[in-house]
């Protein structure tokens, strides 16, 4: 199996607005009459690293231009003037789009050590945002769009007093429901059955009232996934089942890429698994960048000509594009030696 790195890669790089002349990352892509729809997770700073989401377009999936120099969603829109909006996850159904994305109601200071995570400061806020626990975790929620460029919020898909991010909704219902990944980072013990934060699957009626997650999966024996494991991309319908990206963090906070083939009727059922990552961090721009070394992280991918077009955030910094055959990463998946 062959992972094409584009030559033009990182092919959306920061600069040019205000709001974005930081870092841009980890985002949402989706196919729309032909074209290729990009929403960027931007930074204007590191200090506080408030994010906002952009919106771009291209004809090829290569070549990028921003639909609006605004940014499509703020944290302040989301009733959180300090907060920040992060890694978008876009979906179609029927005639609406369905962006999942994490919000954390307080953004934190980042320092980049170059060496993993930056450190990382609390910035004193007015009007009694950061003064409780809740405003600086991490919570998931879904907006909707009829045009990609106006959102509306619909719903939390997560309880607010844990880190739950990776939310991630299947492009259509499945058995008359809609399905949802999640990644809730305490959920772990006996009581889980998972030491390490994992993925859990989720079912809803009416996309607002979610029921009890089931666990998914769980972090596997290698390496690559010491420290914990979560949904990456959007699940691309195959003949073969479900292909779903996730990553794997490692004890020195390496990010890299596997992925799942769920059952097409029963998405609870694995059917296949890689053992090892498919991809992992190997280029200059995915080694070294502003924010954090050493970082994949996949967040769009989109099926054209038969070509999987992954969409995935280098070192929190930049957006970078890998092509594969879908159906020879499903082969792979299913038969790791072909
Ligand atoms: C994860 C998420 C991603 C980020 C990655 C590396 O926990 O916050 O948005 O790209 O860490 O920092």
């Amino acid at each position: 199996m062959q992972i094409t790195r584009h030559p033009q890669n990182p092919i959306v790089v920061p600069g040019l607005f205000e709001w974005r002349k930081a870092t841009v990352f980890n985002p949402a892509v989706i196919i729309e009459d032909g074209k290729f729809y990009m929403i960027e997770r931007t930074a204007g700073s590191l200090t506080p690293c408030k994010n906002y989401l952009g919106l771009l377009v291209s004809e090829d999936g290569v070549n990028f231009t921003h639909v609006t120099d605004k940014p499509v969603l703020t944290p302040d829109e989301l009733g959180f003037p300090y907060g920040s909006v992060q890694d978008p996850r876009v979906v179609k159904i029927d005639d609406t789009f369905y962006m999942n994305y994490a919000v954390r109601p307080c953004a934190m200071n980042y320092y980049p050590t170059g060496t993993g995570i930056p450190e990382r400061s609390f910035p004193q806020y007015p009007d009694g945002w950061g003064e409780e626990d809740v405003h600086w975790r991490t919570r998931s929620s879904i907006a909707t769009s009829k045009d990609l460029i106006n959102w509306e919020f619909l719903c939390d898909t997560t309880p607010l007093d844990i880190n739950d991010r990776d939310n991630i909704l299947f492009p259509e219902k499945i058995n008359g429901k809609y399905v949802l990944l999640r990644r809730p980072e305490e959920y772990v013990g006996e009581a889980y059955g998972t030491e390490k934060a994992a993925m859990w699957i989720t079912y809803s009626d009416d996309l607002i009232n979610w029921e009890e997650p089931k666990l998914l999966a769980k972090a596997g024996a290698g390496d690559w996934e010491q420290k914990k494991i979560g949904g990456s991309t959007p699940p691309v319908k195959t003949d073969k089942g479900w292909l779903v990206l996730y990553h794997g963090v490692d004890y020195d906070t390496v990010y890299r890429v596997g992925a799942l083939l769920l059952d097409l009727e029963n998405p609870e059922k694995i059917i296949a698994r890689t053992d090892n990552y498919f991809m992992e961090p190997e280029t200059y721009y995915e080694k070294f960048g502003f924010q954090l070394p050493n970082v994949i992280f996949p967040t769009g991918n989109v099926v054209k000509d038969g070509l999987l077009y992954i969409y995935y955030g280098v070192t929190d910094t930049a957006i970078a594009l890998a092509t594969v055959p879908v159906d020879d990463l499903v082969e792979y998946i299913l038969d790791p030696t072909t």
